[in-house]
């Protein structure tokens, strides 16, 4: 993760240590046996959270990611809702398979918001209509000016 001072996350409770404050799916929180919380999720639109992102901005996402049951990659799919609450038809679908049977940091990934977005939503769930990913650690960062380029 790179760090210039300590960048905000526009995520609450990100690491889910809080429960399920901001997500809503208290049923999907888990505990490791080092006292670690973190979600799980199959193919569904459950775990979610909507995010005050600024339109025209970049933001960066980072996640940790581990493999449950599923066998195809993990999804995180940032949607954005007009002032009226009406989905615009731009949105990120990030897909990762882990490498590893632990957890993983996926590849930082840029997302732009949309000139007539009032909201973001993210979404974290897995590409496979059977089998879970586990996710922790979910960071939307600002980017830096200079990573601002496409
Ligand atoms: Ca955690």
């Amino acid at each position: 993760m790179r760090l210039n001072g300590a960048p905000k996350s526009y995520i609450v409770n990100g690491n889910f240590e809080q429960g399920s404050l901001g997500w809503g799916n208290q049923n999907a929180i888990q505990k490791e046996d080092d006292g670690n919380h973190y979600v799980i999720n199959n193919y569904n639109w459950l775990i979610k959270q909507d995010l005050n992102l600024l339109a025209n901005k970049t933001y960066e996402i980072g996640a940790t990611i581990k493999r449950g049951t599923a066998t195809g990659p993990a999804r995180i799919v940032i949607t954005f809702l007009d002032v009226n609450g009406k989905r615009l038809n731009k949105y990120y679908n990030i897909n990762y398979t882990n490498q590893s049977e632990g957890w993983e940091e996926i590849p930082h990934q840029s997302i732009t918001v949309p000139e007539n977005a009032a909201k973001a939503r993210i979404y974290l769930l897995s590409k496979d209509k059977k089998g879970y990913y586990c996710f922790d650690n979910i960071r939307i960062i600002e980017a830096i000016a200079s990573e601002n380029k496409e």
